[in-house]
């Protein structure tokens, strides 16, 4: 059912000075940005390896665009850091129907809009043994 990590996100202060940080430091470049308005963030996706076909893992850096936002708070409380992991899925609905009847919270009742027209679903951090986790489809459907 999961196919792979799609992405880990990484909460910033300063969103172009992290992207610099993983360009000078590891050579991973910004393949797409975006401003989610409803997830609060301003947004950059480093290709780590594959191609913008729905099999490849990123980086996401997220700056907080309104101070009441998740990355917003999470900032406050922690600084800098991993903000959460994503794995990727053909099915983002059935997946989250499944782990959801084993008790996990799914934040999300439906799919959200996530990044590159993908679908994203969240997880509750309290059931996922302290790991807030996101489930993403990718617009082709492939996983
Ligand atoms: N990772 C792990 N734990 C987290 C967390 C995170 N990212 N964010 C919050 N928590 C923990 C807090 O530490 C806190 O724990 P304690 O009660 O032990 O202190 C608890 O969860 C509640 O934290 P809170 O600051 O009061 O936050 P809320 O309950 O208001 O919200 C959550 C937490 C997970 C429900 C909210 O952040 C959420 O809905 N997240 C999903 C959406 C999101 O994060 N969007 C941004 C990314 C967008 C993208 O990837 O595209
Ligand atoms: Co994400």
């Amino acid at each position: 059912m999961f196919t792979r990590i799609d992405h880990v996100g990484i909460a910033c202060r300063d969103l172009d000075a992290g992207v610099e940080f993983y360009r000078r430091t590891y050579g991973f470049e910004v393949t797409h940005t975006e401003i989610n308005e409803e997830q609060g963030v301003r947004e950059a996706m480093l290709r780590v390896n594959g191609t913008d076909d729905g099999g490849a893992s990123y980086l996401q850096l997220l700056e907080p665009i309104r101070a009441d936002s998740p990355v917003a708070k999470f900032l406050d409380r922690n600084g800098e850091g991993v903000h959460h992991i994503a794995f990727g899925t053909s099915d983002v609905a059935g997946a989250a129907e499944a782990v959801g009847a084993q008790g996990v919270r799914v934040l999300d009742a439906e799919p959200r809009a996530g990044s590159m027209d993908s679908r994203i679903t969240f997880l509750h951090p309290k059931d996922c043994g302290g790991v807030l986790t996101e489930l993403v489809q990718a617009p082709d459907s492939s996983g």
